[in-house]
């Protein structure tokens, strides 16, 4: 058989039920050849991030695949795939290459060499025989260790050409690490003697599905859970130890909790230096624990660090903390759930006026406070964007499900959260799965409502249009006053409707919930819905620095 056909194959045994790609690329034909749904979008960044959610949300039991041609569509490709990389999403690209006899000169563009900084594993198969392998080392890479994208460049003349029909695949094999038990035993030892830890949970804990590890040892040290945008939804935010999650604006009570901190815990996350991700305060003494050792002491200091996958960190130390407290609790959690529920309510006190707010243009607070109390939130799945629409929707979405909440922003590239809708509904169809973005982000990807109109891939999308890039206001002040520069304007309601889909376009409070009740109900129709709220241009966020 072809090479492309021996592809599809492969991408069979390894359980993938849809190809998302942009042509031309013989490995689509060949998918489609072999029963595998596949999905053209209108621009390979987009595809990259539906495969990116698929990923996500099911822990990378599902690894989400993109193929795209040789030249301009790797070319396009590469921001999906640095921001898969950015945010550590587990994805297999497969571009094709330009003919062997081309593939090294310029200005020809050659995947293999330029994806090498955005790739965990990047290969380029210049022989018909050495596709099967080039395409286990890539699974066994994607399915172990951490997550990251891999890449397999086809030069188009390969493809083309035969390999034996019996050629031999078995699916790649997943494994997991665990921590050194004497490293478990010092962390254990420490945790127990902390008077006021912070537990700071990653999306480690997403993929290692340690949500009730994480959460069984939160209540026996009685101690506070924050995550990071990535690992939203890790820990149940309505839990009375919850903090809520991390970002560029966050909650009260975590702000004072980890202020406070003698110890800060974290699991299944990297500590990266973030302007999207919490600061931790200087001076704390910090545990690490993660799968991948090249995050430790890198950007903050750790005390003690452990390394393995977060379900067998957490197990293993669950059961030395349980033998160091003997079944005695300190006695802390009442305490300490007070202090977060008085510091919690202060803070919705403060807000409310935003979260109900009754004025036009909209609040953007309203429309969230809103959203939050008509959707069932337990399946929803919801992204946020780049922007104002991230900082203003993270800290009040109270997640009380794993993976119902996608966080994004080690890198921000706007318009990603269209794509990571529509994965995520790909891969979980029984629930809404909504993204929430600003206008600027729109400009972007919104061309691709018409392959969620076609592909019946039915997001509920909602747009925060400010006719503005409202976030920039403080910083382009002149340019804005002279030039008017951060002035952006359209009729999304209209555009979505134009492509195919239910648009709406919001402008009065009493307006917005009878609009999502609508707009959930046609998701149910199988249409894709965008509800364009118009609102004010909101420069206040819940920050503390
Ligand atoms: C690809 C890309 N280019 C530039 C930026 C920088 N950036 C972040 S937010 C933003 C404007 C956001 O405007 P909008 O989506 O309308 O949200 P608003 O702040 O107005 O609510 C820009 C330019 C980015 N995140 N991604
Ligand atoms: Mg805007």
């Amino acid at each position: 058989m072809k090479v492309a056909n021996a592809v599809a194959q492969i991408l069979k045994k390894e359980g993938v039920d849809f190809l998302i790609g942009y042509p031309v690329n013989q490995i689509i034909e060949a998918a489609a050849e072999a029963d595998i749904r596949t999905i053209i979008v209108r621009q390979e960044r987009t595809g990259l991030h539906m495969a990116d959610a698929v990923s996500r949300v099911t822990s990378g039991d599902k690894i989400g695949v993109f193929a795209m041609q040789h030249g301009p569509g790797a070319e396009n490709a590469f921001g999906g795939v640095a921001q898969a990389y950015g945010d550590s999403v587990p994805i297999v690209v497969l571009p094709g290459g330009y003919p062997r006899r081309l593939t090294n000169i310029p200005p020809n563009f050659n995947s293999f060499l330029n994806f090498q900084r955005v790739t965990k594993w990047a290969e380029q198969v210049i022989m018909p025989d050495a596709a099967p392998d080039a395409m286990r080392r890539a699974f066994t890479q994607v399915k172990n260790g951490r997550p990251r994208p891999v890449l397999v460049e086809f030069p188009i003349d390969v493809l083309r050409e035969e390999i034996p029909d019996s050629f031999e695949y078995v699916p790649a094999p997943r494994t997991r690490m665990g921590p050194d038990p004497r490293d478990v035993s010092r962390v254990a030892e420490v945790l127990v003697a902390a008077q006021r830890p912070v537990i700071y949970a990653g999306q480690g804990v997403h993929y290692a599905k340690a949500w009730n590890q994480l959460r069984e040892l939160a209540e026996l040290l009685e101690a506070p859970v924050t995550t990071s945008l990535q690992g939203k939804s890790a820990f149940p935010e309505n839990h009375p130890l919850s903090l809520g999650s991390g970002g560029r604006s966050i909650s009260k009570q975590l702000h004072h909790f980890l202020t406070n901190a003698d110890l800060i815990f974290g699991i299944g996350c990297s500590f990266a230096t973030t302007n999207y991700g919490v600061t931790m305060p200087k001076g704390k003494k910090i545990i690490h624990a993660t799968l991948d050792p090249t995050d430790f002491n890198k950007d903050l200091r750790a005390e003690q660090v452990l390394a393995g996958d977060a379900a067998l960190t957490l197990e293993a130390l669950l059961a030395e903390v349980k033998d160091r407290l003997k079944g005695k609790p300190r006695g802390r959690a009442a305490g300490v759930t007070k202090e977060i529920a008085t510091l919690k309510a202060e803070w919705l006190a403060q807000w409310m006026p935003r979260l109900t707010a009754k004025s036009a243009p909209l609040s953007p607070y309203r429309v969230i406070w809103d959203l939050l109390h008509t959707v069932d939130v337990a399946n929803t799945i919801i992204t946020h964007d780049a922007g104002s629409p991230r900082d203003q929707i993270s800290p009040f979405w109270e997640s009380v499900t794993p993976l119902s909440y996608i966080g994004w922003g080690k890198t921000t590239q706007l318009g990603y959260g269209l794509g990571l809708a529509m994965g995520a509904k790909l891969a979980a169809p029984d629930k809404l799965c909504v993204n929430f973005w600003g206008d600027a982000a729109i400009g972007f990807t919104g061309m691709d409502f018409e392959t969620a109109a076609r592909e019946r891939i039915p997001i509920l999308s909602i747009l925060s249009n400010n006719f503005s890039m409202a976030i920039e206001l403080k910083v382009m002040k002149v340019a804005t006053q002279k030039y008017r520069s951060t002035d952006i304007t359209g009729n999304y309601a209209d555009f979505a409707k134009a492509l195919g889909c239910h648009g709406e376009r919001i402008t009065e409070p009493d307006e917005i919930v009878p609009a999502i009740k609508r707009g959930i109900a046609k998701t149910r129709e199988g249409v894709p819905t965008l509800l364009e709220f118009i609102t004010e241009k909101a420069e206040d966020f819940s920050m503390f620095s």
